[in-house]
C-alpha cells in the first residue's frame, strides 16, 4: 500500500480554536501526521510517495466557486488590512436572516463557515491544496489498479461542505477522491466514515446521489459534533434516497459495540457493490482521545482494518481526525496492518 504525503500540511500551524470558553493551541496540529510517520516508518506496509499536482478543477467538481475563491485570498485579504494573527470566524447567520457574502472579511468568514474551528494563517491554503492533491493521487493509484492506498491528509476534510468550512476542515478529500473516481469511470463509489464525529460534508455532498453510497459510523449528535447532522433518519434524498447510512452510538462505546455497526454498514456496501471504496479513517474513537468519548482501544485498530479488507473492494484511506498525538501513529498503523494481512 502506497503511503502519499507531503511535507506542506506544516504551513497549517500556530493555529487556535476556542474550547471551554478559552483560546487553546488547536487540537489539530502538525505532531499528528509526524506520529503517524513515524509509527508506519517501523512498519512493512509500503513506499512513501508524494502527491501529483492536480490543480483545482476536480476541487470545484464538488465545491462551490466563491468558496474556493475565499480560501485562495482570504489570508491576502487579512494581511493586507493589517490584521495580525490567525483568522478565525465568529459571526453567523440565524433562520431568517439572508445568505449574501459580504464584502467585509469578518462577514466572509461566518458566511463560508458554521463553526469557529478553521482557523486560516499563512500556510493554511497551500497546506489544504496539498491535502486534497494526496486524495486525488490516492485516487489515481486505485484508478491504475492499485487494491489500496493511503492519503495522510491534513488537514482532515470530512466536516466541509460544497461552500462551507468547520470541525478542522476545508476542503473535502474524500469527497473530491470520490468525484474523481467517479468522473475517472468508476460507476458506483462507497464511502465509509469511520472516524469519532458526523461526516455531516461528505453526506451533505452526495445526499441526493445514487451514485455514491455514503455511509458514517459517529458519536450521536444528539451528543456530539456536529451536532446538526447525523441522525439514523437522515436516509438520502430524491435519487439518493436510500443511499445514505447513519450508525450513531452513544458516549462510552466500545469495540464490541463498534463493530456491530461497521459489520451493519458492511452489509449495506457489500449490498451497493461500489467499484471502489474510500475510507475516511479518523482514529479519535481511541479510548484516550481529548476531545472524544468512544472506548476503542489500540489492538481494535488491526480488527477493523480486517473487516474493511473483509469487503474485497480497492480501498483508498484518507486521513481525518484523531487526536491523541501519542497514539495517532500506533492506531492508524494498526488500521492499515490489519487491513494488508486480513
Ligand atoms: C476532523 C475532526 O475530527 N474534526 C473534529 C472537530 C471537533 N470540533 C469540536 C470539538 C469540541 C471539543 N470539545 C471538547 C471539550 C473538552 N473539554
Ligand atoms: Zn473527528
Amino acid at each position: 500500500m502506497q503511503v502519499i504525503h507531503s511535507p506542506r500540511h506544516l504551513g497549517h500551524s500556530g493555529h487556535v480554536e476556542l474550547n471551554d470558553g478559552r483560546i487553546v493551541p488547536a487540537f489539530e496540529k502538525p505532531e499528528r501526521v509526524e506520529m503517524v510517520l513515524k509509527a508506519i516508518a517501523g512498519r512493512d506496509l509500503g513506499p512513501l510517495v508524494g502527491p501529483q499536482p492536480h490543480g483545482l478543477d476536480p476541487v470545484l467538481r464538488v465545491h462551490e466557486p466563491d468558496y474556493v475563491r475565499f480560501l485562495a485570498n482570504v489570508w491576502g485579504l487579512w494581511t493586507s488590512e493589517g490584521r495580525e494573527g490567525p483568522a478565525l470566524p465568529s459571526f453567523w447567520r440565524a433562520p431568517g436572516m439572508r445568505s449574501i457574502e459580504p464584502a467585509a472579511l469578518d462577514g466572509k468568514l461566518g458566511h463560508f463557515s458554521f463553526d469557529a474551528g478553521c482557523c486560516i494563517v499563512a500556510g493554511t491554503w497551500d497546506a489544504v491544496q496539498a491535502s486534497a492533491d494526496l486524495a486525488l493521487t490516492g485516487a489515481d493509484l486505485l484508478m491504475a489498479g492499485e487494491a489500496s492506498a493511503f492519503a495522510l491528509c491534513r488537514p482532515p476534510g470530512h466536516h466541509a461542505h460544497a461552500g462551507t468550512m468547520g470541525g478542522y476542515c476545508y476542503l473535502n478529500n474524500a469527497a473530491i477522491a470520490a468525484q474523481a473516481l467517479r468522473d475517472g469511470g468508476m460507476t458506483r463509489v462507497a464511502v465509509l466514515d469511520v472516524d469519532y464525529h458526523h461526516g455531516n460534508g461528505t453526506q451533505a455532498i452526495f445526499y441526493d446521489r445514487a451514485d455514491v453510497l455514503v455511509c458514517n459510523i459517529h458519536a450521536d449528535p444528539m451528543q456530539e459534533f456536529p451536532y446538526f447532522l447525523g441522525h439514523a433518519d437522515e436516509l438520502g434524498a430524491g435519487p439518493g434516497e436510500g443511499f445514505n447510512a447513519n450508525y450513531p452510538l452513544p458516549w462510552g462505546t466500545d469495540f464490541a459495540r463498534w463493530s456491530e455497526a461497521l459489520a451493519a454498514a458492511s452489509a449495506r456496501i457489500a449490498t451497493f457493490a461500489p467499484d471502489a471504496l474510500i475510507v475516511s479513517l479518523g482514529v479519535d474513537t481511541y479510548q484516550g482521545d481529548p476531545i472524544s468519548r468512544f472506548r476503542l482501544d489500540s489492538p481494535d485498530y488491526l480488527r477493523m482494518g480486517a473487516m474493511i479488507a473483509g469487503l474485497g473492494l480497492p480501498t483508498l484511506f484518507v486521513m481525518e481526525g484523531g487526536y491523541a498525538v501519542e497514539a495517532i501513529g500506533v492506531n492508524v498503523a494498526n488500521t492499515l496492518e490489519g487491513f494488508l494481512q486480513g
